[in-house]
């Protein structure tokens, strides 16, 4: 994955943890960059080692800090740097949801070396759909459900979610349930 995702990792963690708590998972995770370059390409692995990392340097289970780093992606990644092509997809969360699949198309031009997972809506109604997740990696259902947190967050909307279908249980793709009330007009 692209560099800025560790760098996000690290965002996050220096922020709530400090300096020195990150060292500790670096070393636990055998990961010796000093510098992850936002737009150059790393193994998967580094990622997938420093959230291992993190999980026992903090003693909390791996999905909790996915679910933490979804929510930083969204509320301080994408909205500091990619702020306009969020407000760009939509005024809803609803709305955002359904262009999606526009937005990482467009980043996709802008980073050909991306691996974006690919999403769907189904059964949209005024306050509810199925949100269908699908990735070419493995174990990063609870980063969604941080991102669709943060993306409730974001639109000013609490955000109720089932996640009814379970890559991890066997089933085809992640999909999730998802029911929404705005807290602001
Ligand atoms: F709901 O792969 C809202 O490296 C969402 O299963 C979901 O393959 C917003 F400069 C620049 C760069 C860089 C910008 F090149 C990425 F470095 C991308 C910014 C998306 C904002 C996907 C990151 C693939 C890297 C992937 C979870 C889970 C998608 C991370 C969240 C808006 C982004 O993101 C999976 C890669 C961006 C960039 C957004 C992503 C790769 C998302 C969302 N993805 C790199």
């Amino acid at each position: 994955m692209y560099g800025l995702v560790n760098r996000a990792i690290e965002e996050m963690v220096c922020g709530s943890q400090g300096e020195e708590t990150w060292e500790r998972i670096k070393c636990e995770a055998g990961v010796d960059t000093d510098v992850f370059i936002g737009n150059q390409g790393y193994d998967d692995a580094i990622t997938y080692r420093l959230v291992g990392a993190a999980s026992q340097v903090l003693g909390l289970p791996p999905e909790r800090i996915l679910e933490a780093f979804g929510e930083h992606w969204v509320l301080k990644t994408a909205r500091d740097g990619y702020g306009e092509l969020l407000t760009a997809g939509g005024s809803s969360l609803s709305e955002f949801l359904q262009n999606l699949p526009s937005l990482h198309a467009r980043i996709n031009l802008m980073f050909p070396h991306l691996t974006p997972p690919s999403f769907s809506c189904t059964n949209v109604t005024a306050e509810s759909m199925d949100f269908h997740y699908r990735s070419k990696r493995q174990g990063l259902a609870p980063f969604m459900v941080g991102l669709l947190r943060g993306l409730g967050k974001l639109f000013d909307t609490e955000v109720y979610i089932e996640h009814i279908e379970a890559r991890s249980a066997g089933a085809d793709h992640d999909v999730y349930h998802l029911r929404w009330r705005r807290t602001q007009p």
